[in-house]
């Protein structure tokens, strides 16, 4: 038998390889490494074991998202080959056309991991952007036409490429020395090109959006960015700076507060000045730079339900308009920001775990406890009461995914140009989860939906250890219950 490289490990491998070739473009993501690194070794020494809650640190420490934008359905939908002959399905649907005030004319999906055991063995997920010319608030007629033109003629990935990514799908993986081929190709198909780009139509494009450039102003694509995890982003946010690395000003997503870290937190350094070739108009080939590739970094918290983003952007919007209020008194700074932020959570979202399985704000697999404080058949098959009697444990669930507005923030705080955005009324089609469905011809799941299952599965094996019908979310509200001591906050906390 030939020997077979698995799915994943062509996944891991492929983030390694990724990794590597990032780190030679661009030696401020080497030092974002190691500083991610010091980071992280400090927090586990300061914390132990709680610091793996959320993952293993060998987990964390491999753990990676990749940024890569694309021009045309055709490419996307080759992108997807790609990425599934790695075990990574599309998951979730960004509009970041709505999200952004500047001109970010795409719109987003991310392939990754759907499986626990998938995920614990490596995570790596890629932000995949497709540009939308149809959009008549960013692109005329005219201009659509020629950047369709312009698409039409590249080719992202060869035909070599792809069919040895439709035998990796078909087969679970690849005889190992095919997989060799392909992880080659993969790779090199997100390498910088030195081919001239067209100043012109580079420029042209530039006027309209920098992300329109970025992607329809040159043959080929290239990872944007390479997004390491880390345990403490406040901490590497300062060492950042210290190192006199020039960091956006805020770190975006939840604030720092006293509760357990929940979805996402992001930052990212600004975009750097990387050589690039241009032919200019005349036909003279001349060199140059371009601003459009960054370093950023996360810090990952526990999956929200639809509850608990619900909450999430609510106080979004309550923390924005406290900062209106606040900035009639002068300008507000992102220090400033962050204390209103963590001010409105500290108060209206509890504290501790426990409080956010009760108000089933987050998602958390459970699991029986091996020797549960009484015999017997446990009094109820209520979740609460289970796990305030000591029957059953949670542990919390890490967010997988991504945040539309804080998504649009790391492209926007990245942008050379403002660009332009013309009003809503005359977009072509529209261009939503269902259209990029058809485009991927593969289901895009739904990221509540892979958490809510993977939460059911496990309430279902609790069930059954303990010889349970079925397990329900106890119907008390939980501040009536007096073993809710450990919920710092009264039920006001969620308006329900
Ligand atoms: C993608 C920006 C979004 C994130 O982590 O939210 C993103 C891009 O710049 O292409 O990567
Ligand atoms: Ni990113």
């Amino acid at each position: 038998m030939t020997a077979m490289t698995k799915q994943r490990e062509l996944r891991a491998e492929f983030a390694r390889r990724l990794s590597l070739l990032y780190g030679r473009e661009v030696p401020a993501y080497a030092a974002l490494l190691q500083v991610s690194q010091e980071v992280n070794a400090a927090v586990l020494a300061e914390r132990g074991d709680t610091a793996e809650r959320l993952g293993s640190i060998a987990r964390v420490t491999a753990e990676r998202h990749g940024a890569i934008r694309v021009g045309t359905p055709t490419e996307i939908a080759q992108v997807g080959r790609i990425f599934a002959a790695m075990g990574m399905h599309p998951v979730g649907f960004y509009d970041l056309r709505d999200a952004a005030d500047k001109a970010v004319p795409v719109v987003s999906t991310a392939f990754r991991p759907i499986d626990v055991e998938e995920l614990a063995y490596n995570p790596f997920r890629v932000f995949t952007s497709m540009l939308v010319p149809s959009d008549r608030r960013f692109f005329t007629v005219d201009l659509q036409k020629r950047l369709n033109t312009f698409l039409s003629r590249r080719e992202l990935f060869s035909p070599e490429l792809l069919s040895l990514a439709d035998r990796a799908i078909a087969d679970h993986g690849l005889p190992t020395s095919d997989a060799e081929r392909f992880l080659k190709l993969a790779t090199d198909a997100f390498k910088l090109s030195n081919e001239p780009v067209d100043r012109g139509w580079y420029e042209e494009l530039e006027r309209v959006s920098s992300v329109a450039a970025d992607i329809g102003g040159v043959g080929s694509t290239h990872i944007n960015h390479l997004t390491p995890r880390v345990l403490d982003i406040d901490d590497l946010y300062r060492r950042m700076d210290a190192q006199g690395i020039e960091m956006i000003d805020a770190i975006q997503g939840p604030p720092r507060w006293s509760g357990p870290d929940l979805l996402l937190r992001q930052t990212s350094f600004r975009a750097l000045a990387e050589p690039r070739v241009f032919r200019e108009p005349d036909g003279r080939v001349t060199e140059g730079s371009l601003r459009v590739r960054f370093g950023e970094v996360e810090s990952r918290g526990i999956a929200a339900t639809p509850r608990g983003r619900a909450l999430f952007d609510q106080l979004n919007t309550e923390i924005d308009q406290r900062v209106r209020e606040a900035s009639s008194g002068g300008p507000v700074s992102a220090a400033q920001r962050t204390d209103i932020g963590a001010a409105i959570w500290n108060e209206r979202v509890p504290t501790t775990e426990r409080g956010l399985v009760d108000e089933d704000l987050a998602y958390f697999t459970f699991e029986c406890v091996d020797n549960p404080p009484r015999r017997g058949q446990p009094p109820t098959a209520g979740l609460r009461t289970l796990l305030r009697d000591g029957w059953v444990r949670a542990r919390p669930i890490v967010y997988e995914d991504f945040l539309p507005k804080s998504a649009a923030g790391i492209f926007q705080s990245n942008l050379t140009s403002d660009g332009g955005k013309g009003n809503a009324s005359t977009t072509a089609v529209p261009a939503d989860s269902t259209w990029m469905e058809g485009i991927l011809g593969v289901p895009l799941h739904d990221p509540h939906d892979l958490y809510a299952a993977i939460q059911a599965r496990s309430l279902a094996e609790v069930a059954r250890h303990l010889r349970l019908p079925m397990i329900v979310a106890d119907d008390a509200p939980a501040a009536n219950d007096a073993g809710y001591a450990d919920t710092a906050h009264p039920p006001a906390n969620v308006d329900a």
